[in-house]
């Protein structure tokens, strides 16, 4: 059970990030790292497609980071640590929401000398939720080192005006660029970006508006994570983009009539001060 000490909290708010863990334990991680190679190989347990499959055995560029968003819905175990409570409760209590529901998850595997993901800020790509914000649980699946292609978060950047999307995720020449260019714009001449160097199991909590990214693995071993990105359990589409501008993936979980919700059934919620939680979630990680 993942609990947050006070302490936890406060650096949180300080940084826009904290180190945390252990998250998850040995079964639970062999037992995902199985899960990673049959879901790249295009194999899903549950017959249902994650909303993104951004890389494929075969058929993809070896040197990408493989990545999957949402890949609860296409697997059970990954499933049964994105759905978990306490995950959510963490989130909730950092954002200082009433509760937490998952908006996507990432399954994040990057291959002993694969290319960077470029720096970004989550809730740069969410000007359609009510509130914008967002809290992230990123599990290590194996040891990080600074070179080996670990996440990189930049201390305080959760402080600085959200930035309009620019440039590639995907294997960027300079993955920092667009970061370094969000601190020149903020007056800040030296951003201090510290790697997420932790044990397998374990993790860190950013901020939604927190810049973070990872450069090359320039290690000898894949670097995997799990990662679950958390909204407000009272999250709503934002009025002005009703009908438009949610985008092409998860614009199809939109309503057409004019209800702003976001369906539990697509974006469950995990943890609620007042007890709730949604009513599929148990009976869903039962059904393997
Ligand atoms: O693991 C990484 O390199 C980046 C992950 C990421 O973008 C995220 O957790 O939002």
């Amino acid at each position: 059970m993942l609990e947050l000490t006070q302490d936890r909290i406060d650096a949180f708010h300080e940084d826009g990030y904290v180190l945390a863990g252990p998250i998850v334990d040995e079964a639970a991680i062999d037992a995902l790292r199985a899960r990673y190679e049959r879901m790249f190989r295009g194999e899903f347990e549950t017959g249902v497609l994650p909303d993104e499959v951004n890389w494929r055995e075969g058929g993809s560029d070896p040197s990408l980071t493989r990545q999957i968003c949402c890949g609860w819905k296409g697997d059970l175990t990954v499933a049964r640590t994105v759905l978990r409570e306490d995950i959510g409760r963490a989130c909730a209590t950092l954002a200082g929401w009433p509760g937490a529901r998952v908006f996507v998850d990432n399954v994040l595997w990057k291959p002993a000398g694969a290319r960077p993901l470029g720096m970004h800020q989550d809730t740069a790509y969410l000007p359609w939720m009510d509130p914008r914000e967002m809290v992230s649980c990123w599990i290590a699946l194996d040891d990080t080192a600074a070179d080996g292609g670990t996440m990189e978060v930049v201390k305080g950047s959760h402080r600085w005006a959200v930035s309009r999307p620019e440039g590639e995720f995907h294997g960027p020449e300079d993955y920092r660029r667009y970061m370094r260019k969000a601190a020149a714009a903020e007056g800040v001449d030296e951003p201090e970006v510290a790697p997420i160097v932790v044990k397998k199991g374990s993790g860190s909590f950013h901020h939604g508006r927190t810049w973070h990214g990872s450069g090359p693995n320039l290690g000898g071993n894949p670097r995997r994570s799990l990662v679950v990105h958390c909204i407000s359990s009272e999250t709503r589409y934002a009025p002005e983009h009703i009908g438009v501008g949610v985008g092409p993936i998860y614009g199809r979980y939109m309503r057409r009539d004019g209800d702003r919700a976001m369906d539990e059934a697509y974006f469950p919620i995990l943890w609620t001060r007042d007890g709730r939680r949604t009513g599929w979630i148990e009976d869903y990680l039962a059904a393997a």
